[in-house]
């Protein structure tokens, strides 16, 4: 390959910024979420729903005086003091905890709300930020409604609806959540996450949607979205890389590090990293598929581990070198010529989200069976 012209070799350098850029831009990103509630209404374990991944202390009374954050990559949870105690008094909490410079709340009881509540749920409101209103612990409610009363789901469902609804007259909320953080495919918390990430816009969006557990199919499309999105860029970069140390076929350090990186993304969008298969694990309990398990193994050792990386790569390249992909050119231009990086990081991240979302519904199926065994999360 004739080396580059300087002009060249700057055009070059100015795309792999621009590329650098979008994956911090995307890094950067934070999603800040409050929930509010009191002790004991589930908001650590629903944290951990949301996330899924175990970040929250369950089942330990907090005496949250002050707010609590917690982090699960681009998303902050925020586990709120009760609004209306001496130390919070209302008229003061939204301005003294600065909520204006939040994103979402969720308001969660497992009971009924409270004329604090009902008064911060208004003030929030009129903020103009997005509040989830959620009845947290709807299983319990629902084994309570059948054995108490003889109702049945939907009954009781109804009923709880209504109640809460009525107490946040004069102005309730659109939907309230009904939402079993021990049965997070059952009931309304994947309608809830989903919700949350059709509330958020932009860059907050595609972030939180990354970063929500899925329990649904619905969640698993928009995450495909994400995750393919997350592409370009890195392959842009291996392009660049590429174009500026040809040594198509025997330097792939560079693309592996970046491969590295992207897996690691693809794996968590799709909850598949160590950290969140541990929590996934808990949920299946002693169900848990050894084939499953043995899938989710050998995706880690094929594209979050360099050896497997190196070899996969090495495939790609022999077989693609002399094709040229035309579907990106818009977006790379003048790099392509040099594609061996750009094509073999597009095919393999394209092969890395099939992969992963096929295991991720996998799973999701294998919960979903499980839902209606004994509680252990
Ligand atoms: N059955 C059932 N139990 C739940 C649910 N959510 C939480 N729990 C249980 O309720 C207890 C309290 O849950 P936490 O998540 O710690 O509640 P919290 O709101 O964070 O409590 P504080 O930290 O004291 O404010 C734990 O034993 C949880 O396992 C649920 O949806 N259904
Ligand atoms: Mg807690």
């Amino acid at each position: 390959m004739s080396p580059l012209a300087d002009d060249q070799t700057t055009l070059i350098r100015d795309f792999a910024s621009r590329c650098r850029e979008k994956i911090e831009e995307f890094e950067k990103t934070q999603v800040r979420c409050g929930l509010i509630g009191p002790s004991g209404s589930g908001k650590s374990s629903l944290i951990n729903a949301i996330a899924g991944e175990r970040i929250a202390q369950v089942g330990v009374v907090e005496t949250t005086n002050d707010p609590l954050e917690l982090s699960h990559r681009g998303i902050t949870f925020v586990d709120l003091p009760g609004c209306g105690t001496r130390r919070w008094p209302k008229e003061t909490y939204v301005e003294r905890l600065n909520l204006a410079s939040y994103d979402c709340f969720l308001l969660v009881t497992a009971q009924r709300f409270y004329e604090n509540d009902v008064f911060l749920f208004q003030q929030l409101r009129t903020l103009g930020k997005p509040c989830f209103v959620v009845r947290n612990m709807i299983d319990r409610a629902i084994e309570d409604g059948r054995h108490d009363h003889g109702h049945d789901e939907a009954e009781t469902r109804r009923i709880i609806e209504q109640d809460i609804r009525e107490e946040l007259l004069p102005d309730p909320p659109e939907r309230v959540y009904l939402t079993s953080a021990r049965q997070p495919s059952l009931h309304d918390l994947q309608d809830l996450l989903v919700d949350i990430g059709s509330a958020l816009a932009g860059l907050k969006q595609s972030r939180f949607v990354a970063d929500m557990a899925a329990y649904g199919q619905d969640a698993l499309q928009r995450k495909r979205k994400v995750a393919q999105e997350r592409i370009p860029p890195y392959a842009g970069l291996a392009a660049a890389n590429g174009s500026l140390n040809p040594v198509p076929g025997l330097d792939l350090a560079a693309d592996v590090s970046l491969l590295l990186k992207l897996g690691e993304e693809i794996a968590s969008i799709y909850g598949l990293t160590s950290s969140q298969f541990d929590y996934i694990k808990r949920l299946l309990g002693p169900r848990a598929l050894p084939s499953l398990l043995a899938k989710v193994a050998q995706f880690g050792t094929r594209y979050l581990a360099r050896e497997g990386l190196v070899g996969l790569l090495k495939r790609l390249a022999s077989r693609e070198v002399s094709r040229q992909s035309t579907r990106w050119i818009p977006m790379a231009g003048p790099l392509i010529a040099a594609g061996i990086g750009w094509q073999s990081t597009f095919m393999l991240g394209e092969q890395l989200v099939d992969e992963a979302e096929s295991l991720a519904a996998e799973i999701l199926n294998d919960i979903v069976h499980g839902s209606e065994l004994p509680e252990r999360v």
